[in-house]
């Protein structure tokens, strides 16, 4: 099977220090985070940034002073910037990241508007879409399809045929948040099932669902995703220490199953990115 690519997902936008001290908010600690991942096998570092009190932002510089710290402890590490930033922000400010320099070689693309738990509504419009993916397009940045429902595959095949989505196609699953998919076995499938041949996939899911739905897509073929954006716990009831902590996990997982972990190198391949 080919080689496994582990995204961490250092920091988010919603998770604090009060639930786990060691969500990363200042740009050492991004940095540290990131490099602490890459060293225990990810290739792929989803990012989101913070002010130093843990306020979520998507403020150009800031991410541009995080991504240099990252770049400057980890050379070779794909850094996956957010466009979603955290619920309730403008589109002109979640773009942001697409404009740093050196720009971003994938960005995540979320497809679809859904609940986000509470009176919380996570607004992804058609024309949003459409806007956000041609400024992409524009600059050769490649989007990871963010797909929290079956109803996000099929705008993203829907954009698809429309000309706005090249393949291949990358997908993100991401189960178990409160309005999307459930993280159950047979919901995975479905997901999976849904994407066209010679598209790729990677699969995260929140909470306790964390590594049952990962060791799901090391089985089935596809990528994974884990870091304290998704799952704070490394086990029922125990804070992760780091999202290296995470990492090492999925590793052990991946390697008892015969799966080896793909570099970045390896990663950019499998994923079609220019370096
Ligand atoms: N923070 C969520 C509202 C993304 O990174 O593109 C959106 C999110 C998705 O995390
Ligand atoms: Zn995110």
């Amino acid at each position: 099977m080919k080689k496994l690519i582990i995204t961490a997902a250092i920091c988010g936008a919603e998770v604090t220090k009060e639930q786990n001290p060691n969500v990363p908010y200042t740009v050492r600690e991004i940095g540290i985070e990131a490099e602490k991942a890459f060293l225990a096998g990810a290739s792929i570092i989803h990012l989101h940034v913070r002010e130093d009190d843990g306020t979520p932002t998507q403020d150009l510089k800031r991410f541009q002073a995080c991504v240099d710290e990252i770049k400057k402890r980890s050379p070779d590490v794909i850094v996956l910037p957010s466009t979603g930033g955290a619920i309730g922000m403008s589109n002109e400010e979640r773009l942001q990241p697409i404009f740093m320099k050196p720009q971003p070689e994938i960005v995540t693309l979320d497809m679809g508007t859904m609940n986000f738990g509470g009176d919380k509504i996570f607004v992804n419009t058609e024309n949003t879409i459409i806007n956000f993916v041609e400024e992409m397009n524009s600059r050769g940045i490649k989007p990871e399809l963010e797909c929290f429902d079956k109803g996000m595959i099929d705008m993203a095949l829907r954009l698809h045929k429309k000309g706005h989505i090249k393949e291949p196609m990358h997908f993100n699953f991401i189960l178990g948040i409160i309005g999307g998919i459930s993280a159950t076995p047979r919901d995975l499938l479905y997901l999976i099932n849904s994407i066209p041949k010679g598209s790729t996939f990677c699969v995260g899911a929140v909470g306790r669902h964390e590594f049952p739905m990962v060791t799901m897509s090391i089985v089935l073929g596809g990528h994974v995703r884990v870091g304290l954006e998704d799952n704070i716990y490394i086990s029922k009831g125990v804070l992760a220490k780091s999202n290296s902590e995470l990492v090492e996990k999925v590793v052990g997982i991946s390697k008892e199953l015969g799966r080896d972990i793909a570099s970045p190198y390896e990663a950019r391949l499998m994923l079609g990115l220019r370096k």
